[in-house]
């Protein structure tokens, strides 16, 4: 399969390429760099040191024996997004390039403008790209869970039946998200799901959960692979940064009260979910959707396990209730669908004790390069004086 993946110097996008470069698809990556910029504006680095993509493409290249495409340019760009899909015609559309982070995005006007204009108008120019040269191509789109918000009621997997004044409809689930980053998706997911019923476009949406984990099997193979894990209070997420806290002394910023609750995943079936969606592509003019996560769990319960984890490790973890920098509703309601995925066939790695080691292991060897200053956040929802 030609497999087309857009952010493919990111977290998740340079594992994905590795991944299907591995079973013999060939595949295409496509980076600005921008998140590389967005680490400079904010004084971040990543735990570890990852090296240029240009380098980890050559270093994919000796150890594997097989050729990973690469193609720099910015999805803002509509020639070049359209010279792309015409050049690779390309069967899977595998979209990671956007701007992920939430208190990135709710820092001052210019972040929340940017991050819409960046994640909306890239994402329309992939739409118009797609039905320009490659109508056919599947689109596997990373939304998020964040989409849906914390509604009192359960969250279904995209679609929800209605019955209103007697009649019925089948709607797209209401959405409640909670930073201006979540609403850009929102809007993405709108425009994916026009795009699918008026020109006949096939495009699967991940609402994916909380990310963690530092390790897939590609990455495993040599330091040169790795890619970037941040525990900072921009990109972080936040079992990432509860290790990382608990590593190197410092007190798990719980916010709140924790018993906010969201849906997580290991990166290992991130890659796996992609995979089983861009192998059982939808069908033209489908729009379907998949709520991405494998586990629930509240902050609290988070912090809780990662200080056990540090327990068995000989290390007394901290946990500290910080005052939430975020509007968010702490007590709630949440129960999530997330039946889709395992029916296509995804096998869960789940939080155990022994992932939860093994992770605790890895950021302990490294935990010299944390710098401290880069955990405690500084980003408020309800202030926005920029
Ligand atoms: N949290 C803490 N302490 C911290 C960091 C976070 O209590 O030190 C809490 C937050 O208040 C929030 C929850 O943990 O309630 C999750 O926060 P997060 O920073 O791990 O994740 P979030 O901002 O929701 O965004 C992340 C990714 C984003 C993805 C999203 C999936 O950055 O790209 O879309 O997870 S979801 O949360 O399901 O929308």
């Amino acid at each position: 399969m030609r497999v087309l993946i857009l952010g493919g110097d990111g977290y998740l996008g340079w594992p994905t390429a590795m991944h299907f470069s591995a079973r013999g698809d060939e595949v295409l990556v496509v980076d600005n760099f921008a998140k590389r910029r967005w680490e400079l504006e904010e004084g971040i680095d990543p735990l570890l040191p990852v090296s240029n993509l240009h380098s980890r493409v050559k270093a994919w290249r000796e150890i594997s024996g097989k050729d990973i495409e690469l193609r720099v340019g910015d999805l803002l760009n509509h020639r070049f997004v359209y010279k792309v899909f015409e050049d690779f015609q390309p069967e899977a559309v595998i979209h990671y390039g956007e701007q992920p982070s939430a208190p990135y995005s709710m820092q001052s006007r210019e972040t929340a403008v940017y991050s819409q204009h960046n994640n909306v108008i890239g994402n329309l120019n992939v739409l118009f790209a797609m039905q320009s040269a490659a109508p056919d191509s599947h689109l596997i789109k990373l939304g998020t869970m964040g989409e849906y918000g914390t509604p009192n009621i359960d969250i279904e997997e995209g679609w929800l039946e209605v019955e209103h004044n007697g009649r019925k409809d089948r709607m797209l689930y209401p959405k409640k998200p909670g930073s201006f980053y979540h609403l850009s998706k929102v809007h993405d997911s709108a425009n994916i799901e026009f795009t699918c019923r008026i020109w006949g476009l096939r495009a699967t949406d991940l609402n994916q959960g909380v990310v963690y984990g530092i390790s897939t099997d590609e990455t495993d193979m040599a330091p040169e692979l790795r890619t970037s894990f941040h525990y900072d209070h921009v990109f972080g997420t936040v079992l990432n940064r509860f290790l990382v806290q608990a590593a190197t002394d410092e007190p798990l910023t719980v916010y709140g009260n924790g018993s906010q609750t969201r849906g997580f995943l290991n990166i290992r079936d991130t890659i796996q979910c992609v995979e089983l969606a861009a192998d059982t592509p939808a069908d033209r003019g489908d729009f379907r959707i998949f709520n991405q996560f494998t586990e629930q769990f509240s902050v609290k319960q988070l912090a809780d396990m990662v200080q056990a984890t540090a327990k068995r490790a000989g290390v007394d973890a901290r946990i500290e209730n910080t005052p939430n920098p975020r509007v968010e509703q702490e007590d709630h309601y949440y129960n999530a669908k997330h039946t889709g995925l395992l029916e296509l066939g995804l096998k869960p790695h789940l939080l155990d004790d022994a992932a939860l080691d093994g992770m605790f292991a890895e950021v302990q060897a490294n935990c010299d390069r944390v710098n401290a200053d880069l955990l405690p956040p500084t980003i408020a929802w309800a202030r926005n004086e920029k």
